[in-house]
């Protein structure tokens, strides 16, 4: 008897079993590599739906989320995103709203995701950490994006 296990992205996953005691067929062993070839390959695509599919639905979970503009003054409705649409992998502030369950929490509020110095709080306009979902934030202007150290928002406050 003669097993070999076979992986690789090209390839899929090739088992292939060599005995005729066994009753398995080329036939089988191909069928079974065109299955799981298959099943890589929507695995593979959902991955990639999820990771780059846009949650504008957070917006409303986090304070002036649409105001949020990038060092170049335009709107950056991705604030949860390196790319600035919303799409792709997480900044900081991202990761740690993924961490505090997607929630508008104290801590999450008083965190410094960027490390520029002002806590998301007060960069999104609720520097004492009183904000409720559907609430108007305590301010609404000189909102600065919080996944981005950006020295000029120093000097803007
Ligand atoms: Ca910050």
């Amino acid at each position: 008897m003669f097993v070999a296990l076979k992986t690789g992205f090209s390839d899929g996953i090739k088992l292939r079993v060599s005995d005729e005691r066994l009753g398995y067929s080329d036939t089988a062993v191909a069928t079974l590599c065109y299955t799981l070839q298959w099943f890589s390959l929507i695995l593979t695509l959902a991955v990639l739906v999820c990771a780059l599919e846009a949650r504008p639905q957070y917006m409303d979970l986090i304070p002036n989320a649409r105001n949020v503009v990038d060092c170049d003054g335009e709107k950056s409705p991705g604030v949860g995103h390196y790319n600035p649409q919303g799409t792709g992998a997480n900044n900081a502030f991202g990761s740690d709203f993924a961490l505090a369950g997607r929630k508008w929490t104290e801590a999450f509020c008083n965190q410094d995701s960027d490390l520029d110095g002002l806590s998301n709080g007060e960069e999104l306009g609720d520097p004492d950490c009183v904000w409720r979902v559907g609430e108007k934030p305590s301010r609404t202007d000189k909102i600065s994006h919080p996944g981005k150290f950006v020295a000029s928002h120093h000097t803007d406050r």
